[in-house]
């Protein structure tokens, strides 16, 4: 900061000043109040709601560049070449626009801007606020060829509106502000929290550019950070950067804009293809209405309604029951709406609550979804049969649930056939070892301790991965057979406490096959039992590689490390060595002693690491090139085989 003008306050201090100093006095007195909290979340509203000031001006079409900078000192300044704040005096206030508005709080009337501004929650509470929260603040306008600047402390001008140069080329207003330590419990500023909302902002205003940088490096490593965001597309492109990389249902957001009684209404939305997660953000005036509002649920309303009346018009819906949920599935969408008097409600302010709102959404989406899906009955077709599919499967996972459900408090759990159950009740107590293969798991029926061991073996190829889709999982008899003997419900309605057992052992063979299968059920757990694995009930058997014998000697090995110690103890004469190939391959007590016996087996904790990175490869499995997917699936078995306890 330059030198700093000597003022008898005095002479600038009207009544009606005074006001205004009481008024920013409480905002330091009760900041939350204004900007929620003290903490990081408090720090960085301070840069939107100088932001917000700027964006309102490029909503209003007279701006079309905003520069944000952390400056080396750790202050920030926000720059656009808007019209610039007014500097003209007030007629009631006698002071000048520009201080009115940095001053005052809610400075309102002559100097406000009408139209759609940003406010709501927390947002629109005036940078009167960020000055009073500010060590210091500067701001600059420059308006009719001339620059003018004026300075705060804490809220305090400390200068008057100064004219400090001319420049007849542009305009637009500059503030600077230093956020107050006494205030804030810490004063930096993240990089990447700004950086996603400039984002965010960027995509929300089309062909606004946010030029985002971050000069604190610069003195000491020579870095400077700097990010541009600048979308012609806006929220279509905002929808290709959240499906980047993901296969997608059809190549193009559908988009489409209208404006209803002042109000805009802006959609795009595309489905992805392989993925089920939905990410439909609504935001109002730039606000993220993360708990949602009229506008989504507008939205939602005429989704579901457009496309349940196209389908079964056009004889798409195979006459199965869809509901909204499977409309949904996998897709991805921006609702972007502007309208004059926003009401955010809810717990962190983020729900719109504008009851005509629902209405006008509803209409404008219902119509224009319905002209798009009439003019493009191919991207009809297949939204409609990705949702017909999705409710197959909802319906196919309720029957599964419903298998699974305890019959009374006396009566037994309903279990599976094949399940060779053990003694003890104690699920603390209890095994559950789901084998691969009928002849594995007859010798592991054999082999078991019956007391604390149950064994479930599975069908050879349980389902055949290759064309398996997640949501067919829950039809597979194999699957529901794992379902019911665990006995704790699946999906959402899982609970581990209801498990029967503690230990739940995948013994699979330690080839192809074998990682295959041990994928799928990753995947299946992984998706469905989480918790389970959360709770380091899941484990995978470790049968030995090879058996080396010499004389009246066995030993069994379980890597190669293993077996070149006991080769150098033992010496290579006389020496035999087996691999065993797979499982079936060990008579009962074998089994028993190398993989089952807790005295001497090897058990592989499954952690959610592991099993997400199954439920990664299971995506990749189902994607489209036929190629990498032989390569993965060697190399997962591979890595499979490899893991240490
Ligand atoms: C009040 C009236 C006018 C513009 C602004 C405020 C204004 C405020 C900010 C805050 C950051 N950037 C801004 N740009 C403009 C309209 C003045 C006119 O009619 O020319």
């Amino acid at each position: 900061m330059e030198e700093e003008p000597m003022l008898d306050k005095k002479d600038i201090y009207d009544t009606d000043k005074i006001k205004v100093l009481e008024g920013l006095k409480a905002v330091r007195k009760r900041p939350s109040m204004y900007i929620g909290s003290t903490d990081e979340n408090g720090l960085h509203h301070l840069v939107y709601e100088v932001v917000d000031n700027s964006i309102d001006e490029a909503m209003e079409g007279y701006c079309d560049r905003i520069e944000v900078t952390i400056k080396s000192d750790g202050s920030v300044e926000v720059s656009d070449n808007g019209r610039g704040i007014p500097v003209s005096e007030h007629p009631q206030h006698n002071l000048p626009g520009v201080e009115i508005v940095m001053t005052k709080l809610h400075a309102g009337g002559k100097f406000d801007r009408k139209s759609y501004k940003v406010s709501g929650g927390l947002h629109g509470v005036g940078v009167s606020v960020v000055n009073a929260l500010s060590e210091w603040l500067e701001v600059k306008v420059k308006r009719d060829g001339k620059i003018y600047r004026q300075r705060y402390k804490r809220g305090d001008p400390i200068s008057e509106v100064e004219m400090i140069g001319e420049d007849g080329a542009t305009s637009g207003t500059t503030t600077t502000f230093m956020p107050d330590p006494e205030i804030f419990e810490t004063v930096e500023f993240d990089y990447n929290t700004l950086k996603e909302r400039m984002r965010e902002l960027a995509f929300l205003n089309k062909g606004l550019k946010i030029v985002f940088k971050d000069e604190r490096r610069v003195v000491e490593e020579g870095v400077e950070k700097k990010d541009i965001f600048h979308y012609e597309g806006g929220i279509v492109e905002f929808v290709n950067y959240i499906n980047e990389g993901k296969e997608k249902l059809y190549p193009e957001p559908i988009y489409f804009k209208r404006r209803e009684d002042g109000v805009h209404v802006e959609v795009a939305m595309q489905h992805k293809s392989e993925s089920y997660a939905k990410e439909i953000l609504a935001f109002a005036n730039n606000i993220h209405t993360k708990e949602g509002g009229t506008h989504l649920s507008g939205f939602r309303a005429a989704l579901t309604r457009t496309l349940n009346n196209y389908g079964e018009a056009n004889g798409l819906t195979d006459d199965v029951q869809i509901r909204g949920d499977d409309y949904r599935e996998g897709l991805t969408a921006v609702i972007n709406i502007k309208l004059p008097e926003p009401q955010f409600e809810g717990q962190t302010k983020t729900k719109l609550g504008n009851s005509e709102i629902r209405g006008i959404v509803q209409s404008i989406v219902g119509t224009e979804l319905m002209t798009f899906l009439e003019e493009n009955p191919s991207i009809a077709e297949v939204i409609i049969d990705k949702a017909v599919t999705a409710a197959k499967a909802r319906q196919a996972a309720k029957k599964a649930k419903e298998l699974t459900r305890r019959k009374g408090l006396l009566e037994s759990v309903d279990l599976p056939g094949k399940l060779a159950d053990c003694a003890n009740p104690d699920p603390s107590k209890s095994e559950l070892y789901i084998v691969e293969g009928d002849s594995a798991g007859g010798s592991a029926k054999q082999g078991r301790d019956r007391d604390f061991q149950a064994i479930l073996p599975l069908r050879g190829k349980i389902i055949n991965v290759e064309k398996a889709r997640l949501n067919r999982m829950l039809e597979n008899k194999e699957i529901r057979s794992i379902i019911s003997a665990i006995g704790a419900g699946v999906g959402e309605d899982f609970d581990p406490d209801e498990s029967r057992y503690h230990k739940i052992i995948i013994m699979t063979d330690a080839d192809v096959d074998g990682a295959h299968i041990r994928t799928l059920l990753f995947t299946f757990f992984y998706r469905y039992m989480k918790p389970l694995i959360e709770r380091g009930y899941l484990y995978m058997a470790q049968p030995p590689l090879y058996k080396i014998t010499k004389g009246g000697g066995v030993r069994h090995v379980y890597s190669e490390a293993e077996k070149a110690e006991v080769l150098n103890e033992w010496g290579k004469r006389g020496v035999s060595i087996q691999r065993y190939k797979g499982l079936g391959e060990m008579n009962p007590k074998e089994l028993w002693e190398t993989t089952m016996d807790p005295e001497n087996r090897i058990l592989a904790q499954v952690t959610i690491e592991d099993a997400k990175e199954a439920d990664d490869l299971f995506d990749l499995l189902m994607g489209k090139e036929v190629a990498p997917r032989r390569e993965f699936i060697q190399q997962n078995a591979k890595a499979a085989t490899n893991i240490d306890v």
